[in-house]
């Protein structure tokens, strides 16, 4: 491969827009012939962590998982695009720890985006059970979203457009020697 491996953690609220940046990221990426494959909820919970809910254990070894998985990926010279909602600081720096062990680059790119702006988009109308109390531990309503403290990439998704979200991702990736 004619480029470097990372894992691209990227971490916010439900609805904050992680996966579709991850999503264009990738588009760019596949372009450019770098090989990178994302991780999210849709591959991954239906899959190898079919039978992990949202307490606080299961979250926690939903990440962790998600993080092991993400350092094969790395292993393997792909760029790994996580996309999870990953709420809790400590379950992220343990899968920071375990690529910086390895000697294997993380990024992590805090998706921040107010919980007003992330619940007026409300796709799945998960929001609005949350609020109604039909769902419970809901991230950011009944459960909480521990911010990163020392994020990589710091990205906006309530102000910044689409398009210079993934630029800012890509000169991160090019300054680090990536790509
Ligand atoms: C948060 C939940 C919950 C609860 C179901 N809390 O908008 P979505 O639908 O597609 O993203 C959310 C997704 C979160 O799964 P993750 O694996 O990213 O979470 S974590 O990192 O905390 O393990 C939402 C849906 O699952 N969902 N119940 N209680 N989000």
């Amino acid at each position: 491969l004619g480029h470097g491996a990372a894992t691209i953690w990227f971490t916010g609220l439900s609805g904050s827009g992680k996966s579709t940046v991850a999503v264009a990221l990738e588009g760019v990426l596949h372009e450019q012939g770098v090989l990178a494959y994302r991780l999210d909820g849709d591959n991954v919970r239906l899959g190898i962590n079919r039978n992990l809910g949202f307490n606080a254990e299961d979250r926690a070894e939903n990440i962790r998982r998600v993080g092991e998985v993400a350092k094969l990926f790395v292993d393997c010279g792909a760029v790994a695009l996580s996309s999870f909602i990953s709420p809790y600081a400590a379950d992220r720096d343990k899968v920071r720890a375990l690529h910086e062990e390895a000697g294997l680059p993380f990024i992590e790119v805090f998706v921040d985006c107010s919980l007003e702006a992330a619940e007026a988009r409300d796709p799945k109308g998960l929001y609005k059970k949350a609020r109604a109390g039909e769902i419970k531990n809901f991230t950011g309503i009944d459960d909480p979203y521990e911010a990163p403290a020392n994020p990589e990439l710091h990205l906006h998704s309530d102000q910044q457009s689409l398009e210079e979200e993934v630029e800012a991702i890509l000169a991160l990736l090019r300054e680090r020697g990536i790509i």
